[in-house]
């Protein structure tokens, strides 16, 4: 009862809190800086897109594309019974992968929320036979296993009159609807998410792309997340340059400075920590027909490749409706969270700023010890690392720890490969430097 008030009285005063904005550029806290410190020491994380549409098994776009109004597709909700669903194999899952946080969708752009809400009716215990939170279960599942959580949230919404889709933008605001009711049932709901769920740790904005014109007044969204909580990790999805209140900056479908998606048209990389996401099909939300499964060692490449490029990897699936993961997922990540367990050191808590990406690979760089990524045989039987300051003392395989030869000059070093047995995913020289 008293613990029931106390939150209560928290979220109260939560909410009169919503109408700070932040005033002058933003100033990370100490907090905040150690946050994004760890958020890349983790490296690689698991992205989950799910929702009701999960039930029509054709990704989450799948009420736009099909053109199914509003109110045909609404009732999807009263199917919605993930009686599967388990946090805790969710977080195992995770967990055997080797991934370090969770990035979960707390409502995409149908408006659907997927966590118990005050702020709106269509949500997943509301407005659903399960009648049960799902994100408070892997919330607490997350706390108990120190996985980091982080809610993706969709500014974009194509039902709520408030948002109104397809208004034009005149002024910064859509010409119908009430964009003052949007940005306040947006902040209100984001104050339930920080304050009532443990071990969140980031918010992961989408959908700004779509009102590129609309006035978002991310001064008072990121100063109030900022307010209930400094060390919370704003990101946005906006494939631009990070804008002032963000805590990271994030690169869809694409490695940072690539574009071959088109999304990062406009996306310049900051200064922030960065992340990469990518799908383990085609689809973001699970869709029954895409069979079209990346193998585990383009995972582990595309995982290598991030943190070569300084960025933390985050690897999509979508669940099925029942809540349960499909096999084909469950197989491939249990390869790569083999191959972490053995080859982890040269990821995690590892910057990969050292050397811009080489023909054969990119580096890691843990203080002292430096990995060399071989992820394609070279032409010629040796590799070789630009730029290298430091002196290098000795170099040996990460796995089976054989010394391998190297000849340092002033403008790099040369590493040889003849004689040693390459690894088909990813051959790693540890060196060590001074
Ligand atoms: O439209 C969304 C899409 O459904 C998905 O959520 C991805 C994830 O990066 N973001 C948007 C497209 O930019």
């Amino acid at each position: 009862m008293i613990r029931k008030l106390t939150l209560t009285i928290a979220l109260l005063s939560a909410l009169a809190l919503n109408t700070v904005a932040q005033t002058g550029p933003y100033v990370p806290t100490a907090d905040n800086l150690a946050a994004r410190k760890k958020f890349q020491d983790l490296k690689f994380g698991l992205f989950i897109h799910w929702g009701v549409y999960s039930i029509l098994g054709a990704g989450e776009w799948v009420m736009y594309e099909k053109k199914i109004p509003y109110d045909s597709y609404k009732r999807l909700a009263g199917f919605f019974n993930p009686q599967e669903f388990n946090a805790k194999e969710w977080v195992q899952f995770a967990k055997k992968a080797g991934m370090k946080y969770i990035t979960v969708t707390s409502r995409h752009h149908d408006g659907f929320s997927m966590f118990g809400t005050k702020m709106s009716p269509y949500n997943i215990v509301d407005a659903t036979p399960y009648h049960k939170d799902p994100l408070m279960e892997l919330a607490k599942e997350c706390e108990k296993e120190g996985i980091e959580l982080h809610f993706y949230y969709s500014l974009l919404d194509w039902g709520r009159p408030d948002y109104a889709f397809g208004s034009p933008i005149v002024n910064g605001k859509p010409e119908k609807g009430d964009w003052d009711s949007y940005i306040k049932f947006m902040k209100d709901q984001l104050t339930e998410l920080i304050t009532k769920y443990p071990a969140v740790k980031g918010i992961w904005f989408d959908g700004h792309w779509e009102r590129k014109n609309a006035n978002w007044h991310y001064d008072e969204i990121y100063g109030l997340i900022h307010k209930l909580n400094p060390a919370i990790l704003v990101g946005n999805n906006h494939h631009l340059e990070p804008i002032d209140g963000e805590d990271f900056q994030m690169f869809e479908k694409d490695l940072p400075g690539a574009n071959t998606t088109g999304f990062s048209a406009e996306s310049k990389i900051g200064k922030l920590p960065l992340e990469t996401c990518e799908t383990i099909n085609n689809s973001w939300g699970f869709n029954i027909t895409d069979r079209s499964f990346k193998s585990s060692k383009q995972i582990i490449h595309y995982l290598v490749n991030s943190a070569g490029r300084d960025a933390n990897f985050l690897l999509n699936i979508g669940p099925m409706p029942n809540g349960k993961i499909q096999s084909e997922f469950t197989d491939t990540l249990a390869i790569v969270g083999d191959w972490v367990k053995k080859n982890g050191e040269s990821v995690y808590n590892t910057r990969g700023s050292t050397m811009p990406p080489q023909p054969w690979g990119v580096m890691t760089a843990n203080g002292k010890t430096l990995y060399a990524h071989i992820t394609t045989t070279p032409g010629e039987s040796y590799i070789f690392i630009p730029q290298m300051k430091e002196k290098v003392t000795k170099a040996v395989l990460l796995n089976g720890g054989g010394t391998v030869k190297f000849k340092q000059q002033p403008e790099g070093v040369f590493i040889y490969t003849n004689g040693l047995t390459m690894d088909p995913i990813d051959t790693i020289i540890k060196l060590t430097v001074n």
